[in-house]
């Protein structure tokens, strides 16, 4: 077969690729180590910055009311959550892919109970919080990951538009974080 050495030349690209490509110094040097690394979603926020409250109620329609928010740059927000539903709805807030990635999870072990300043788990009849910065422009997404419930399009975004609030996030990212004030 004439197109042998074709073949093995090929195979010995293939395999050059694979390697270069197991070796990512990237994921190495994009460590900080320790602490929260930075989420093109923003931030746990401070409750005494937050500027607004808003009210978001969940049913069992499976949908968020409102499903759009609108917030600007460098804005904290208090989330006040109502599930007025017979059923546990969470909001969790992530990008596309995280979103998914945590569905897929949940899927996996249904009874997972999961915890993070991003999200709120929130029996029937019952009103969780959550406080949060948008510290980049551009859509924070967030869904309810109970099983089926993504499916359904229990999903919703947030309109992070850039602008005035921006001179105001200066100073307040230089503000102490959350629990600092409180060491003895
Ligand atoms: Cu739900």
């Amino acid at each position: 077969m004439s197109n042998f050495p074709h073949s093995a030349a090929k195979l010995a690209l293939a395999m050059l690729i694979f390697t270069s490509t197991a070796v990512s110094p990237a994921w190495a040097a994009g460590q900080h180590g320790g602490g929260h690394p930075e989420s093109p979603i923003g931030q746990p926020g401070v409750p005494a910055q937050a500027s607004r409250t808003i009210d978001v109620e969940m049913t069992d329609t499976m949908r968020f009311h409102p499903a759009r928010l609108d917030v600007r740059k460098g804005e904290t927000l208090r989330l006040r959550v109502k599930n007025s539903g017979q059923i546990k709805h969470e909001l969790v807030l992530g990008t596309q892919a995280e979103l998914q990635a945590h569905y897929e999870q949940m899927k996996r072990f249904p009874g997972m109970e999961h915890e993070d300043p991003s999200m709120v788990s929130v029996a029937p009849g019952q009103i969780g919080e959550i406080v949060w910065k948008f510290t980049e422009t551009g859509t924070v997404d967030f869904a309810c990951l109970q099983p089926g419930h993504f499916e359904s399009g229990m999903v919703g975004h947030v309109a992070v538009a850039g602008g005035a609030g921006d001179a105001s996030n200066q100073s307040a990212s230089s503000a102490r974080p959350t629990g600092a004030a409180h060491r003895h």
